[in-house]
Formats: C-alpha cells, structure tokens, sequence
C-alpha cells in the first residue's frame, strides 16, 4: 500500500473566491507532488457518502449544502509522511485557532467554510483519493 500520499479538496469558497492558484502554490512551495487533480461539482449524494462520517452532527446539512453550492479542485498529492504534513500545512479546521502562515488561516473565513480539506489518515486518504479517481487518472 502507497502510504505517502494524501487526498484534498479545494472547496467551494476556494473556488468562488480566486483562490486556487494561490493555494496551489502554498501546496507546491511545501514540496507536495500533484498525482492527480481535476475541477468537480460534488452532487448531495456525494457529499453526504464523503462525510458519512459526519452524519449524526449537528453541521452535517450545512456542510452538505456548502460543499455542493459549486465546484471544488479534488487532487491526490504525494510527499514523505503526507497526511500529517499537509494537515500541519492547511492548519486547525477553526481558522481562527490556525497557525499563521497555514491556509486555513490566510483563505478560510470560519469553521464551516474553512477553505481546504485534508485526509486525517492514510487509510482515509486511499478511500477518498478512490473516491474521487479512478487508478488511470493517477500519475
Ligand atoms: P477537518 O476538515 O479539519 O478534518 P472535521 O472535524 O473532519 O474537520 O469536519 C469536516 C468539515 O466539517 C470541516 O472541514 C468543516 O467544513 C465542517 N465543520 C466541522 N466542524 C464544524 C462546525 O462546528 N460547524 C460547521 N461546520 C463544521
Ligand atoms: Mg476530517
């Protein structure tokens, strides 16, 4: 099993905002290898399977609401101990308890539209990386 990589999304307000470039190149800049990258619309139905996880909380219909209102860049990335470095990159998923220099901290405007997502394991960065792609759109 590949265990350098992790999965992210860019989400909605990312989108909205402009700000995909400049996120791009914080996760560049971190030393990050794009293995695979598109432009997606999350439909509910998807949103509500990638956060099943989440489904008993109280912010899950927001969430769901939030992360199909438009398009989000998905991508598989790749560096030495991935996951827990890119979760150190993105920072805390408040903004406001996120460090500064992190992306959450420069892009995200509040703890529900916090900018970024971030595998928290590698097990789940493979379920959600195959979530999203297919082996033939990995490189
Ligand atoms: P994470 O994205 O930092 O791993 P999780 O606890 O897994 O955070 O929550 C998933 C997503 O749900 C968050 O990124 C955020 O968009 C949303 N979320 C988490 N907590 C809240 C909340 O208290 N209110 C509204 N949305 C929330
Ligand atoms: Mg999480």
């Amino acid at each position: 099993m590949i265990t350098n990589r992790t999965f992210t999304m860019l989400k909605p307000d990312s989108v909205e905002k402009g700000n995909i470039g400049a996120i791009l190149e914080k996760i560049n800049a971190a030393g990050f290898r794009i293995v695979a990258m598109k432009l997606t619309h999350m439909t509910k139905r998807d949103a509500e399977a990638f956060y099943a996880i989440h489904n008993e909380r109280p912010f899950f219909d927001e969430l769901v609401e939030y992360m199909t209102r438009g398009p989000i860049v998905a991508a598989i990335l790749e560096k030495d101990n991935a996951v827990e470095d890119f979760r150190a990159l993105i920072g805390a998923t408040n903004p406001e308890e996120a460090a500064e220099g992190t992306i959450r901290k420069l892009y995200a405007a509040s703890i529900g539209e916090n900018a970024v997502h971030g595998s928290d394991s590698n097990e789940n960065a493979a379920i959600e990386g195959a979530f999203h792609f297919s082996g033939r759109e990995m490189f």
